[in-house]
C-alpha cells in the first residue's frame, strides 16, 4: 500500500483521536510518536499478511542469536516505505520537527557490540532482498547499560528501553510455549517402545512479541519474534493461602530474570546459571514454534531440512542442537539416527572469535542440573563422535580430548557445532583460514568442505543513505543512478577520482557532518572541537586486543612532542567512543586514562591549538549513526589475527573515513579494495605476530629499549597524566603486554606522521577518500546475505511479493 499525504494526515489523526481521545494540535509528542508507530505497524502488518500467503511451501531460514543491536527503528521504517519526506512534511504542517520525535526513540540496545548489529543488518538485507526469514532472541526488560562519564571513569545505568520501545512490539499471548528446567530424567518402556521421561521439572511461559522488520521497497516483511519469561500462574495461590505470600513472589521473580537484562560482552566467560538458563529458553520457545508451524504447513517433519535452515549466530544458541534431538525424538518419536540426520542438515554456524577464554563451556555438573534431558543427548552425541573418531579416523586419537564434546568436566558448546552443524563459517578471509588451519584444524581434516568463509557486511541504508544524506543524495545526483537496492553503482564515483570539483564537494560534505557532530559533542561534552581539524575516530567495544591503548599511548606521545619540543602537526581531534563490561577492570582503566589525557590535552592552552581528546559517552547504534559520516580516519588497529571481522572498519569506510590499520579481519580485504595507496598499514600482520609470540614475546625489552615509550610508561606512573597514577595500565605494559602494543608503537607512530603529511595535501586527502566510497560495496550486508543464501542455506527469495 502506497500512503499519500492526505492518507497519512488522515491515519495520523484517527489514531490519536481513538488512542488519546485528542485532536493532534493537542496531542504531546509523545502521542505523535505513538500515533506514528501504530500508524506504520498497521501498514507494516498487512504487508507481513502478504509475506506470509508469499511463503507458503518456501524454505525458510530461521536467524537464532543472543542479540540483534536494532537501534532506531521509526526512520528506517518511514524511509524503507519511502514515506520520510511525506511524514516530515504532514508533521512541519502541525509545528512539528520530525526529527524531534525521532530523538524520543530510545535505541532497542539488545545486544554489545559487532555480533548483535550483524543480525539486524542482515535481517535487514534478507527482508529487502525478498528472502523469508525470522529472527529469535529474548526480549530483554534491560538492554545494553548506558554509560556514563563521572569523573573521567565509566559508571552503568540500567536502560529501560521498553518504556518508550515497547510499542514497536506486537504480543502474541496466543502462541507462548512451555520451557520445561531442572527435574530428573529415567526411562520407561510405553507402547511406543522405550521413552525417555523428564518429571518435576520447573515450567517457564515464553511469551513471543514480534518486531516487524520491513525492506526497502518491498512489501515483504520479516519478523524479530523476541521471548519474555513468565511464570506459570501470575503467582503460587497455595503458597499465598499459607501465608507464604513471599515465597510465591520469590519464584515469580527468578523465573521472571530470565528475560530481565543482556549480558555485556564479558572476555572471560564463566559458565552463569542464569545465562544457561538464557540460552535454553530461548532456543527451547523458538524450535518449538518452529516444529510446530512447520507441522501445520508439511504435515510431517521427514522434509524439515529440505525446508528450514537454523543459522546458530556464535555458541550462544548451540543448544539448538540437543534441543532439536530431544523435541524429534521425545516430542515427534523419530528414532535417534533420523533425528541426529535431520538436526545435523539443518543446522549452521558462525565462528565470530577464536579467543580461547571467549569460547563458550559449561560446567558438567551445572548443565546437567539445569538441563537433565538435554544433558543425555548431548553425552549421547558425545560418545557416538568419540567412537567415531576411533573407528575412522584412528591418526586423531591422541586429539580425541580436545575434539570431544565433554572433557575436563566442561561441555564444549563450540566443538558441539562444527561437529553436528553442516556448515561452519568464520566472517573474514583471515579469520575463516585460521579456524581452517588453526582452532578447528583437525575437524577441518575430519569433515573436509565443512568450514567455509562469508565476509560480514553492514547494510548501506542505514550506514550510508539514511545517516548521511548529504553524501547519498550527492552521489545520486553525480552518478545519475540510486544504489538502495545495488550498491554496485557507486563504483561509478571511480572515475571522478581526479576531479577537483567533486573532490572539493565531498570535502565540504565531509566538513559538514563534522560540524554535526562537533555540535553533539558541544552539547554532551562541553567540549568545543574544530570542524576544520583531522577527526581521528575510534569506536568499538573497550577491548585489550582492539588497542584502544596503543592509540592513547601515541597521544601521550604527540602531546609531548608538541609541549616540550614544540612539533608542528596537522590539528587533530582524537574521537573515542567505548563500553567496557561492567567487571572487566583494565578496560574500565583504560576508559579513565583515556579521559584523564582528554583533561591534560584539552586544558593545556598551548597543546590544545594541536590537539584534542574527547571521550564521548554512550556509544550506540543512534550515536554511530552521527559518527561514522564525520570521520577523516578509522583507527582498526587490533593486535593481528585477534579481530575476526570488524564492521566499524566497514561503516567508517563507506563514509569516507581513512582507514589506519593492521592486516587484521576485513581489514585485509578494504586493502584489497582500496589498493595498497588508499590505506595506513602498519605494525606485525597475523604470522609475525605468532612468530613473535612463539618466540616469548618480553614486552619489557621494548620499554628498555624504546626511549620514547619509556618516558610515556614512567610518566603513566609518575603522575604525569592529570596528576593521576596509571601504575596498573603501566606494569601491564611492562610485563605482559598480551596483545603486543609495545612492539607495534613505533610503526604506528611513523604511520599517524604519514597520515598527518598526507591531509596536508587536501586533494590527495579527498582522493583516498573516494576511493573508499567508491570501493566500498562488497562490504554490504546484501552481499553477505546473498553469500548466504546461494552457498550455505540454498533458498531463493520470494516471488510476487514487491
Ligand atoms: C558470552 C557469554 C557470557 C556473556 C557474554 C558473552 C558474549 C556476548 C557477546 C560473548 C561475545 C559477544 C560478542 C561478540 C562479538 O561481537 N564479536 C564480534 O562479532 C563481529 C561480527 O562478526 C565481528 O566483526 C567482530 O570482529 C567480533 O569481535
Amino acid at each position: 500500500m502506497l500512503l499519500t499525504k492526505i492518507m497519512i494526515k488522515e491515519l495520523l489523526e484517527n489514531k490519536i483521536t481513538i488512542q488519546f481521545g485528542c485532536s493532534v494540535e493537542d496531542a504531546s509528542a509523545r502521542q505523535i510518536y505513538e500515533g506514528l508507530i501504530e500508524v506504520v505497524n498497521d501498514v507494516l502488518g498487512e504487508n507481513r499478511a502478504k509475506s506470509l500467503k508469499a511463503q507458503k511451501d518456501t524454505k525458510k531460514v530461521y536467524y537464532m542469536s543472543m542479540e540483534f543491536l536494532v537501534g532506531r527503528s521509526l526512520k528506517n521504517n518511514l524511509y524503507n516505505l519511502g514515506i520520510e519526506k511525506d511524514v516530515a512534511e504532514v508533521l512541519k504542517k502541525m509545528g512539528i520537527d520530525l526529527e524531534d520525535i525521532y530523538n524520543l526513540e530510545p535505541d532497542a540496545g539488545l545486544g554489545n557490540g559487532g555480533l548483535g548489529r550483524l543480525a539486524s543488518c542482515y535481517l535487514d538485507g534478507l527482508t529487502t532482498l525478498d528472502y523469508p526469514a525470522t529472527g529469535f532472541s529474548i526480549r530483554y526488560e534491560y538492554g545494553i547499560f548506558k554509560q556514563e562519564i563521572i569523573d573521567d571513569k565509566q559508571v552503568e545505568f540500567p536502560d529501560n528501553w521498553l518504556k518508550m520501545g515497547a510499542k514497536w512490539l506486537v504480543t502474541r499471548e496466543d502462541e507462548y510455549m512451555e520451557v520445561l528446567f531442572d527435574g530428573e530424567v529415567h526411562e520407561e518402556w510405553t507402547e511406543n517402545g522405550l521413552k525417555t521421561i523428564h518429571s518435576n521439572y520447573d515450567t517457564v511461559i515464553a511469551v513471543p512479541h514480534d518486531l516487524y522488520i520491513s525492506g526497502h521497497k518491498t512489501n515483504n516483511v520479516n519478523t524479530l519474534r523476541l521471548w519474555s519469561a513468565q511464570t506459570e500462574n501470575s503467582f503460587d495461590l497455595g503458597l499465598f493461602s499459607k501465608g507464604q505470600y513471599d515465597k510465591a513472589a520469590a519464584k515469580k521473580n527468578i523465573t521472571e530474570a530470565i528475560s530481565k537484562v543482556l549480558y555485556p560482552a564479558d572476555d572471560n566467560i564463566e559458565g552463569k546459571n542464569l545465562r544457561l538458563r538464557q540460552q535454553y529458553f530461548f532456543v527451547s520457545a523458538s524450535l518449538q514454534t518452529i516444529l510446530r508451524n512447520h507441522m501445520k504447513e508439511f504435515k510431517t517433519l521427514d522434509n524439515l531440512a529440505d525446508k528450514v535452515i537454523i543459522h546458530i549466530n556464535d555458541t550462544h544458541p548451540a543448544l539448538c542442537v540437543p534441543e532439536l534431538m530431544r523435541l524429534l525424538m521425545d516430542e515427534y518419536e523419530y528414532n535417534w539416527d533420523d533425528a541426529y540426520s535431520i538436526t545435523c542438515k539443518t543446522l549452521a554456524y558462525t565462528n565470530h572469535t577464536i579467543m580461547q577464554e571467549a569460547l563458550e563451556k559449561w560446567p558438567v555438573d551445572l548443565f546437567k542440573a539445569r538441563l537433565p534431558r538435554i544433558f543425555s543427548i548431548v553425552k549421547e552425541i558425545n560418545r557416538r563422535f568419540c567412537e567415531f573418531v576411533y573407528k575412522e579416523h584412528h591418526d586423531k586419537l591422541d586429539k580425541l580430548s580436545s575434539l570431544a564434546i565433554i572433557d575436563g568436566g566442561m561441555v564444549k558448546m563450540a566443538n558441539m557445532c562444527v561437529i553436528c552443524c553442516f556448515s561452519v563459517n568464520g566472517v573474514s578471509k583471515l579469520h575463516s583460514d585460521i579456524l581452517k588451519n588453526k582452532l578447528f584444524k583437525d575437524y577441518n581434516d575430519i569433515f573436509a568442505g565443512k568450514l567455509t568463509n562469508v565476509t560480514n557486511g553492514i547494510t548501506h541504508r542505514r550506514w550510508l543513505c539514511q545517516s548521511n544524506p548529504l553524501l547519498s543524495n550527492y552521489l545520486e545526483e553525480l552518478l545519475h543512478t540510486n544504489f538502495e537496492e545495488d550498491l554496485e553503482k557507486i563504483e561509478g564515483l571511480n572515475k571522478f577520482a581526479d576531479d577537483k570539483n567533486v573532490l572539493d564537494k565531498l570535502f565540504d560534505i565531509k566538513y559538514q557532518n563534522k560540524v554535526r557532530l562537533a555540535k553533539y559533542i558541544a552539547e554532551n561534552n562541553g567540549i568545543i572541537v574544530n570542524p576544520s581539524s583531522i577527526f581521528d575516530v575510534q569506536v568499538k567495544r573497550l577491548h585489550e586486543y582492539k588497542r584502544q591503548l596503543l592509540n592513547a599511548l601515541n597521544i601521550y606521545y604527540l602531546y609531548r612532542k608538541i609541549k616540550y619540543e614544540h612539533m608542528i602537526i596537522e590539528p587533530r581531534t582524537f574521537i573515542f567512543a567505548a563500553k567496557a563490561s561492567a567487571g572487566y577492570v583494565m578496560a574500565k582503566e583504560i576508559i579513565y586514562f583515556i579521559n584523564s589525557l582528554a583533561e591534560m590535552v584539552n586544558n593545556d592552552p598551548y597543546v590544545r591549538d594541536f590537539i584534542k581528546v574527547v571521550f564521548i559517552a554512550d556509544y550506540k547504534v543512534s550515536l554511530a549513526e552521527i559518527i561514522m559520516p564525520a570521520a577523516d580516519i578509522s583507527e582498526q588497529i587490533s593486535q593481528a589475527g585477534m579481530e575476526a571481522s570488524g564492521t566499524g572498519n566497514m561503516k567508517l569506510m563507506i563514509n569516507g573515513a581513512v582507514t589506519v590499520g593492521t592486516m587484521d579481519g576485513a581489514n585485509i580485504e578494504i586493502y584489497d579494495a582500496v589498493g595498497k595507496d588508499n590505506i595506513f598499514i602498519f605494525g606485525m600482520d597475523a604470522k609475525q605476530v605468532n612468530d613473535l609470540y612463539i618466540s616469548d614475546y618480553k614486552s619489557r625489552w621494548y620499554y628498555e629499549n624504546i626511549p620514547d615509550l619509556k618516558v610515556l610508561i614512567d610518566g603513566m606512573k609518575n603522575k604525569e597524566v592529570a596528576g593521576r597514577d596509571f601504575s596498573y595500565i603501566a606494569d601491564y605494559l611492562i610485563t605482559n603486554d598480551r596483545y603486543m602494543s609495545l612492539a607495534d608503537f613505533e610503526s604506528y607512530r611513523d604511520i599517524q606522521k604519514v597520515v598527518n603529511d598526507t591531509y596536508a595535501d587536501k586533494y590527495k586527502w579527498s582522493n583516498m577518500s573516494l576511493k573508499n566510497i567508491a570501493n566500498s560495496a562488497i562490504f554490504t550486508s546484501d552481499r553477505s546475505v546473498e553469500d548466504y543464501a546461494n552457498g550455505i542455506w540454498h533458498i531463493d527469495p520470494l516471488k510476487n511479493i514487491k
